[in-house]
């Protein structure tokens, strides 16, 4: 017997990642390798219902037969052209996704972050050659707390020291606003230079803050009405995640520009795009914009099946009927350290009155021993999130994991 003492295989695995890579994140210490519709395993081969959905990638489950299916088939035939060259796909799923949304065009793009800065070109060139700023004049509206990503003209944005500290100088032109307050922005539109709005209708990383009822479109009338564009980024709202296709579709508006990402693909490659009407699209001409990957043939057949796999399936409405569910039985828990429970769909979060020992962070790593995951953020909140194929029952099993774990603690 050797005197060290073994390592499980997920500390080997946990201790790789410490050794060789870069040091941008926290995991909680459990090592998946396995994943099946609202269920993952580790390496050890315990079974987790996983109530993150890789910050809402998977809003169809994990591995999804239908579109794994779609990726395999597509890979095997052509995966990448670059736009040098016209693909058999990317004009069918054009014509798919904005008939789908309800726009004239698409413009694909990979990463989140990606479609976001690809959103902000388009509100800046909008506002120089049909709107008639300046040259260099142009504001673009954010919302304080906002999460849209990771580049440098998004931080730009951000008001989050973690994700700002030592990463300037920052990109001119962005006002930031305080969220849920339409009275803001009405004051704020009135500037010319203002060329849009870029909003989360739900702040996800602020910890699922959902504004009040008609604060969304309240802000898409004044905006109409200075002719600024409003751009949802419905990167983590959209796709069904909040019991709707679209969260912007609660309120009943089509937002100017639409930046969709994550579960565009249902968790098996970078897709994202911006959706948007000519006046906006066209005001960006060859040359101007792009990415080697952005509409490759095999992202382009995989987002097809995806979005078909959400309708055919009937994901918003399973999010909105299992998301009420959720609440209520989350409601019953009597643990002082809930706080509250809130969000829409199944896309929620709860506030834990930490105390020393009993941190949102250890009650993460409860419930994962209890198998369920799920991840803290902003120290004293938990989303929760599953994919939206998860069943009653499984949602009251979690609920019982969550309850347990709050008065175990
Ligand atoms: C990470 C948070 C979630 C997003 C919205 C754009 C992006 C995101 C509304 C960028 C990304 C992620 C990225 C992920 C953690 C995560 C997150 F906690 F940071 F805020 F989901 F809530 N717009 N959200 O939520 O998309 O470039 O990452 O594809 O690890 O940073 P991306």
């Amino acid at each position: 017997m050797s005197e060290v003492m073994e390592l499980t295989k997920s500390q080997a695995l946990i201790e790789l990642e410490e050794n060789y890579g870069a040091h941008n994140y926290h995991p909680l210490p459990v090592v998946l390798n396995r994943g099946e519709g609202v269920n993952v395993w580790d390496v050890e081969g315990k079974r987790y219902l996983d109530f993150l959905s890789a910050y809402s990638a998977v809003n169809q489950g994990h591995c999804h037969p239908r579109i794994v299916n779609a990726l395999i088939t597509q890979a095997q035939k052509l995966t990448l052209t670059s736009r040098a060259f016209y693909n058999d796909l990317l004009g069918e799923y054009e014509q798919f996704i904005t008939n789908f949304f309800g726009y004239d065009r698409v413009l694909p793009m990979n990463t989140g972050a990606e479609g976001v800065e690809t959103a902000m070109k388009l509100a800046r060139k909008w506002a120089y050659e049909v709107k008639g700023v300046a040259e260099n004049q142009a504001i673009i509206i954010f919302c304080e707390h906002n999460f849209h990503g990771r580049t440098t003209s998004i931080i730009s944005a951000s008001t989050d020291e973690d994700s700002r500290k030592s990463f300037g100088p920052f990109t001119p032109g962005i006002q930031v606003i305080p969220y849920n307050d339409a009275n803001a922005l009405k004051i704020a539109v009135q500037n010319p230079n203002v060329a849009a709005l870029i909003v989360e209708p739900i702040q996800g990383e602020a910890g699922v803050v959902v504004p009040d009822f008609g604060y969304l479109k309240a802000c898409f009338d004044f905006c109409q009405e200075a002719n600024v564009l409003f751009v949802a980024d419905e990167i983590q709202t959209g796709l069904c995640r909040t019991g709707k296709m679209l969260c912007c579709d609660h309120e009943g508006f089509r937002p100017d520009m639409l930046i969709l990402g994550k579960a565009l693909s249902g968790g098996t490659l970078p897709v994202s795009c911006v959706l948007a009407d000519d006046e906006v699209m066209l005001t960006i001409k060859p040359g101007q914009h792009g990415s080697t990957y952005g509409g490759n043939p095999l992202a382009c057949a995989v987002a097809i099946e995806a979005l078909k796999v959400l309708k055919d399936e009937g994901m918003a409405e399973n999010s909105e009927k299992l998301g009420e569910l959720f609440r209520a039985e989350i409601g019953k828990i009597t643990s002082p350290l809930f706080k509250l429970v809130r969000g829409k769909g199944l896309f929620n979060a709860i506030v834990i009155d930490e105390q020393p020992g009993k941190t949102a962070w250890d009650i993460c790593l409860l419930m994962a021993e209890k198998g369920l995951l799920a991840k803290p953020t902003h120290g004293n909140i938990i989303r929760f999130a599953p994919p939206l194929c998860i069943n009653e029952e499984q949602v009251l099993q979690a609920t019982s994991i969550i309850r347990s774990a709050l008065e175990e603690i």
